[in-house]
């Protein structure tokens, strides 16, 4: 039988990340001491452990069939490949940054400036679209040295707490990319190969999804249930159970993270009790 092979993160940022991903999916893996390459026990896949900036070539030339990369690593690169799925995590953005003393009204201050990046096709394409010409400097690591040691004027790098910008005297003025960890896929892959990589898609929407939903139980009182069930989303609608206590109901309902404590704080106002928050593992639609 065919395997897919997917291509991740030997070892940084993504690594851990992608690697919990797969065994969200409930994707067996043996990781050996060499971790070259390693093969699912239980889903017809093969791992490929590759530095980061590798795989969209990987990907291009068919070499592996889908990979785990950076957004701004794959749309840096420009290889022939596909997003499949964005992730939900490696977030982080790609921001111009200037020192910190320096005036900054907008992005025309920028002109004429040298700029010290890993990112030169990026920041090139961000200039040109607003009518910009700076001079780029490309250099592969520890940009936010650069204005401190007189090699350029700004950088453009990752940043996702901002205490490298901050501990190098640097202020972030412009967002070039907001960014996150993608599926990037082949372009022509065979049909057997195509069924595998829907299943597994499949196992990570369906667990995407659950990470941004949580499971709430709920005790009414039987003359508040119309109000609280009509504020509450649910996937479809919430499930009702008669109490010992006549007077009451429990309600179950599934909540987006996002709007969660605002919920809560509402259900409690109109009269909910005892109420219980559940994670979700999966959740298939
Ligand atoms: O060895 P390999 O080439 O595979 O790895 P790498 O060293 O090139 O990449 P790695 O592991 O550092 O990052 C992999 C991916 O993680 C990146 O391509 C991004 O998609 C994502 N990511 C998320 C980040 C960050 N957050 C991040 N903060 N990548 C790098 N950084 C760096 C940034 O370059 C800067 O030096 O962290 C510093 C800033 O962090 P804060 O928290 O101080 O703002
Ligand atoms: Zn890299």
């Amino acid at each position: 039988m065919d395997k897919l092979k997917i291509a991740i993160q030997k070892s940084g940022r993504l690594y851990e990340d992608s690697i919990k991903m797969l065994k969200d999916c409930s994707i067996e893996i043996n990781i050996g001491i060499d971790k070259l390459k390693t093969t699912a026990m239980n889903f017809p896949l093969e791992i490929l452990f590759l530095r980061d900036d590798d795989i969209p070539q990987y990907l291009e030339d068919g070499v592996a069939d889908i990979g785990i990369v950076g957004k701004n690593v794959l749309l840096e690169k420009r290889k022939k490949i596909k997003i499949k799925e964005t992730l939900g995590f490696g977030k982080c953005r790609l921001s111009i940054a200037i020192p910190k003393s320096s005036k900054y009204h907008d992005i025309e201050d920028l002109h004429g400036k040298k700029i010290a990046t890993s990112y030169p096709f990026l920041v090139q394409e961000f200039f040109m679209e607003r009518c910009i010409s700076a001079e780029i400097h490309e250099i592969s690591g520890a940009v936010e040295i650069a204005p401190g040691i007189g090699l350029a004027d700004c950088i453009c790098d990752l940043v996702s707490s901002g205490s490298t910008l901050f501990m190098n005297g640097l202020k972030e003025v412009e967002t070039v990319l907001q960014s996150e960890a993608v599926l990037a896929s082949h372009l022509n892959l065979c049909s057997s190969k195509n069924i595998i990589m829907d299943k597994l898609l499949f196992r990570i929407r369906a667990v995407k999804r659950a990470k941004n939903n949580k499971y709430i139980l709920l005790n009414v009182p039987n003359d508040r249930l119309d109000k609280i069930i009509s504020y509450l989303p649910g996937i479809k609608s919430p499930v009702i159970l008669p109490l010992a206590n006549s007077e009451c109901s429990a309600v179950h309902s599934v909540v987006n993270e996002n709007d969660f404590w605002g919920i809560i704080e509402n259900l409690k106002s109109l009269g909910a009790q005892d109420i219980l928050v559940l994670p979700i593992e999966k959740i298939v639609l």
